[in-house]
């Protein structure tokens, strides 16, 4: 009998890729397969979300100090939910829960990862329609295997990572997943209830025409990236007109269309934010593995975003990445 191989599902690619390396144990399969069952029960939260009343805020403020969305502690709860009652997970961190939280059970203590997760990126952009995203990122345990996980196994450089990933509910749900052999990008198929490869073996063009940054924010960059937006938007460049800017305000949603079409995106550190926006941990290190794995750069403006050695789970940085080429030219603005 043969067997549909033309619509590869998450969970068959995963066992391909353990048919590939035979001495591998299946953890990480069995990891990201929690992960995509986790966000299928998001997705169909995300897509009713105009139609019941889980918007608004749930009255409560997260460790960010930022008002808390339903579907923020509702997703957070469904990725906690499957790694801690899963065989693969020692531990998570997460934007929506102040420490580090150690599952310390047997099981729990055997499994050789722990992840780090923004549960819902973007959520501001919940009641207005707009593409939001989970990002995860996946470390080996640095503590002894068998005991309880430690904070120093979250605390890692993103160079660490063993896989990182996002999943974009827009138009179309995605998943998108890096290790070191690659990025893959799979497509919820409704029909079935299950991600399928669509995007084998992603590569980020090595140069582009999309810039992404808050215009808002222009007068507070450095001199260096100001210089830089405005080599974006001159007229006479050598490589045609203008770039065009696209900023959609949702990390995920800019990130991924500049993985795909070619582009940069920047978070530079700002006033009020002198440190940056956007976290390391969770959103930075995850996002810049994939963009290096795809063929592009990310720096915190001044370092390669991969090598930054973490102080706290929770710590903000600038951030940029994108097409190779594109951050060369930044880069020779800013460094
Ligand atoms: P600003 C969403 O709140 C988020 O954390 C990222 O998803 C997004 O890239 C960024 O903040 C947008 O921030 O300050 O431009 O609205």
């Amino acid at each position: 009998m043969s067997i549909n191989r033309k619509v590869q599902t998450l969970d068959e690619f995963t066992m391909q890729q353990l048919r590939d390396f035979p001495s591998a144990t299946g953890e990480l399969s069995r990891l990201l397969r929690d992960i995509g069952l986790a966000a299928k029960r998001v997705n169909v939260e995300v897509n009713k979300a105009g139609l019941v009343d889980i918007l608004g805020d749930a009255g409560e403020t997260n460790v960010q100090g930022e008002e808390v969305k339903k579907l923020d502690v509702y997703a957070n709860n469904q990725f906690m939910g499957v790694l801690r009652h899963g065989i693969s997970c020692a531990g998570i961190g997460s934007e929506e829960i102040d420490d580090v939280v150690i599952f310390d059970d047997e099981i729990s203590n055997a499994s050789k990862y722990v992840c780090l997760f923004d549960p819902l990126d973007g959520s501001a952009n919940i009641d207005v329609n707009v593409s939001i995203g989970t990002i995860f990122s996946i470390y080996r345990r640095v503590s002894l295997v068998g005991t309880p996980a430690t904070n120093e196994d979250f605390l890692q450089p993103g160079i660490k990572q063993i896989a990182a990933g996002y999943v974009i509910y827009g138009s179309s749900t995605m998943l998108v997943y890096a290790t070191r052999r690659g990025v893959n990008g799979f497509t919820l198929d409704p029909s079935i209830g299950e991600f399928t490869l669509s995007h084998p073996d992603i590569k980020c063009p090595e140069t582009g025409r999309i810039y992404s940054v808050n215009h808002g924010n222009f007068f507070q960059y450095t001199e260096g990236v100001r210089k830089y937006i405005n080599e974006c938007q001159r007229k006479e460049k050598s490589n045609g007109g203008p770039y065009t800017q696209r900023y959609i305000g949702s990390m995920v949603a800019d990130v991924h269309r500049n993985l795909i079409k070619g582009g940069i995106f920047m978070y530079p550190a700002i006033a009020d934010k002198p440190k940056g926006k956007l976290r390391l941990m969770y959103e930075c290190n995850p996002c810049a593995f994939i963009i290096e794995v795809a063929g592009g750069k990310a720096t915190n403006g001044s370092q390669r975003m991969l090598e930054v050695q973490p102080t706290s789970l929770h710590q903000r940085t600038p951030f940029f990445a994108g097409s190779k080429k594109m951050m060369e030219e930044l880069e020779s603005f800013t460094m």
